[in-house]
């Protein structure tokens, strides 16, 4: 059985303009499906090579494919659409199927707006691929199709979700096969060098607002630091990888394994042959201070810090457990280690004006981070931020989803000139670093790799792909009256994911009223004892607190 996974020609000038990168749900998928006994699988990389439908047409034909397998985050939803779409068309006979963190929990959305989509892979797709694709090499799909947990699919016209599946709970049994990839395409712009993106740990314990993660991945995993660091080792040996970033949302938390995954790498001299880097939290830094020397020491040399806000008010508002002390201290101490840091702001909220997008500025250029972004607050359906704010939600073209296009309007501001905003802070933080900083401050790595990063950034304001900036028509302060973002009006959500919602808030909505009744209940009945109300019968022994033990409650009196 021949399987064909595709990677949709998506792009959108944010993080991608540091390189080309590879597509790492394909190495997990392909090495749990290899070992399940699935040799014939083939990957088309759209996104870097830049296929176009008729391209990929052909190549579809070429191939004849048994099963078609493509993935979206979010912005990417349409043109994984339109892949599957041209599958119908061209490899009638393929099973046509999407996974990715979009389709997980807007399955209703994707179902009622692109029908040929056989069926949805909801969640971590190892387990429930494998166990799919055995039913269909097997001759039992679609007739098993109820029976595999963590589906989404149309039948007779009804959408149907399977049971969710748990996640991978023995992350250590997955092998990832990266002999998937050409290798001699994915570079990292700063350094020069093939780049990964390797998986650690999944989950993420903390449920900041704005994001999808911690629900997507929900329970906190982390591999055998040991079985990373000999992937490391192969990544680096066999494919001459010289730089990667762990995939992971939060790797530091587990702190004894990730020390233990620094000594692996120390001890077996990789940090001379590859350097990496990761997201993390700024708690974790402040907690783990003593431990960044020896951080530095296995190679990693740039964090990225969720710091999002300048302001303390949208710390908390982001349910982000931090505050903006930390987020300068953080900084210096990961400075003061030797390694890069970028702050990230999320920017483009409902309260947002010119003032607070200085303040963002100057905030950032006080911290002193080496890198510095400013990401649109983007409204992802499925967050809790987003059932907040629904109401002000106007745009839903999920194509332009993408951290640099403004989808929310501030009140006090037109989305031309939020991007404006948001653009003289990179100008300005950037101009400096590169006039007062870069080309002066250390020897060595550190100036090499700043002067790669700016290289990648005048790479892409050259190229306008910075921030989409080209698809936008933004030349600069004099054109933010002018820009156009292009949101595709026709765009809605569908009625059935629209119910759904809705029969979600209401099951919320009469849980909190339950919940606020039996509260109200106990402390009537505690009133009610305190008045001494409350009789106990005359045979009745000494009232027992909670689970019985020693500390019991006094009886009310008589
Ligand atoms: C690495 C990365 C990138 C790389 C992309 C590398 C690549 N070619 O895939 C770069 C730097 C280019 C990038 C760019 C962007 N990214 Co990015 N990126 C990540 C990051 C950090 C890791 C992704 C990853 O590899 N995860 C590990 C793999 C194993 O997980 P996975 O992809 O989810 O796959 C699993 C399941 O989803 C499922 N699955 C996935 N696909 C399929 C397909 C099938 C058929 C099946 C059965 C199952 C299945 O099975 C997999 C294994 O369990 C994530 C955050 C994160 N930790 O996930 C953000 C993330 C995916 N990025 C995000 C965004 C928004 C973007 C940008 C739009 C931002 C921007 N403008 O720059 C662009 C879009 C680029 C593009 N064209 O796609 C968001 C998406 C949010 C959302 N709700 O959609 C995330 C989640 C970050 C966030 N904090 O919100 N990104
Ligand atoms: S923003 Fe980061 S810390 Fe917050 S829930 Fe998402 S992954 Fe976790």
């Amino acid at each position: 059985m021949r399987i064909l996974f595709i990677h949709p020609n998506y792009h959108s000038g944010g993080a991608e303009i540091a390189g080309t990168w590879p597509p790492a749900w394909v190495a997990y998928l392909a090495g749990s499906l290899r070992a399940a006994g699935f040799s014939d699988i083939h990957f088309i990389d759209a996104m870097t090579e830049n296929v176009t439908q008729d391209d990929l047409r052909q190549r579809m034909i070429d191939l004849a494919p048994d099963v078609v397998g493509t993935t979206a985050i979010t912005p990417a939803i349409y043109v994984a659409d339109e892949v599957l779409k041209l599958a119908a068309e061209v490899v009638p006979g393929a099973l046509r199927v999407l996974g990715g963190i979009h389709a997980t929990f807007m399955y209703r959305q994707v179902l009622s707006e692109a029908p040929w989509v056989d069926v949805i892979v909801r969640g971590e797709g190892e387990e429930i691929m494998t166990a799919l694709m055995q039913a269909r090499r097997d001759g039992r799909w679609p007739e098993d199709k109820r029976k595999i947990k963590g589906l989404a699919f149309m039948d007779g016209g009804e959408i149907v979700a399977t049971p969710a599946a748990s996640t991978v709970k023995n992350l250590d049994g997955i092998d990832p096969d990266w002999t998937i990839l050409d290798w001699s395409k994915y570079l990292y712009t700063p350094l020069g060098v093939r780049v990964a993106i390797p998986n650690m740990a999944r989950g993420c314990p903390f449920t900041c607002s704005f994001c999808s993660q911690w629900k997507f991945w929900r329970d906190y995993r982390v591999r055998d630091p040991k079985k990373v660091a000999d992937e490391i080792e192969r990544l680096v040996n066999d494919h001459q990888v010289g730089f990667f970033i762990l995939a992971d949302e939060e790797p530091t938390i587990n702190r004894r394994q990730f020390i233990e995954f620094c000594e692996e790498l120390i001890a077996r001299g990789l940090p001379d042959r590859v350097k990496w880097g990761i997201n993390t939290r700024v708690t974790d830094i402040m907690r783990d201070k003593d431990l960044l020397p020896l951080f530095r020491r296995a190679g990693l040399v740039h964090v990225s810090l969720g710091t999002e806000a300048a302001a303390q008010l949208k710390l908390d508002q982001f349910n982000k457990e931090t505050t903006v002390a930390d987020n300068k201290l953080a900084i210096k101490l990961l400075r003061d280690a030797d390694i890069f840091v970028e702050a990230q702001f999320i920017v483009g909220l409902d309260n947002e004006t010119p003032e607070t997008l200085e303040e963002t500025f100057q905030m950032a250029w006080d911290w002193q981070p080496d890198l510095a972004n400013w990401a649109m607050y983007t409204p992802w359906p499925f967050t809790p931020l987003f059932q907040e704010l629904r109401d002000q939600v106007e745009v839903f073209d999920f194509s332009k989803y993408n951290f640099v296009t403004p989808i929310m309007k501030p009140a006090a501001m037109t989305r031309g000139e939020l991007l404006n905003g948001v653009m003289k802070n990179h100008r300005r933080f950037y101009m400096r670093k590169a006039l007062f900083h870069y080309p002066w401050r250390g020897t060595g790595f550190r100036r090499k790799y700043l002067l790669g990063c700016l290289k990648a950034f005048l790479k892409a304001g050259v190229g306008r792909t910075f921030y989409d900036l080209g698809k936008a028509g933004y030349w600069g302060p004099q054109s933010k009256g002018k820009v156009d973002f292009h949101f595709d009006e026709t765009r809605t959500i569908a009625e059935a994911q629209m119910q759904d919602w809705d029969a979600t808030a209401d099951r919320a909505a009469r849980a909190r009223e339950r919940q606020l009744a039996v509260r109200a209940q106990t402390k009537e009945r505690a009133a009610e004892r305190a008045a001494g109300a409350f009789q106990l019968p005359s045979d009745a022994g000494p009232v027992m607190a909670c689970g019985g033990g020693k500390q019991q409650m006094r009886e009310p009196a008589e």
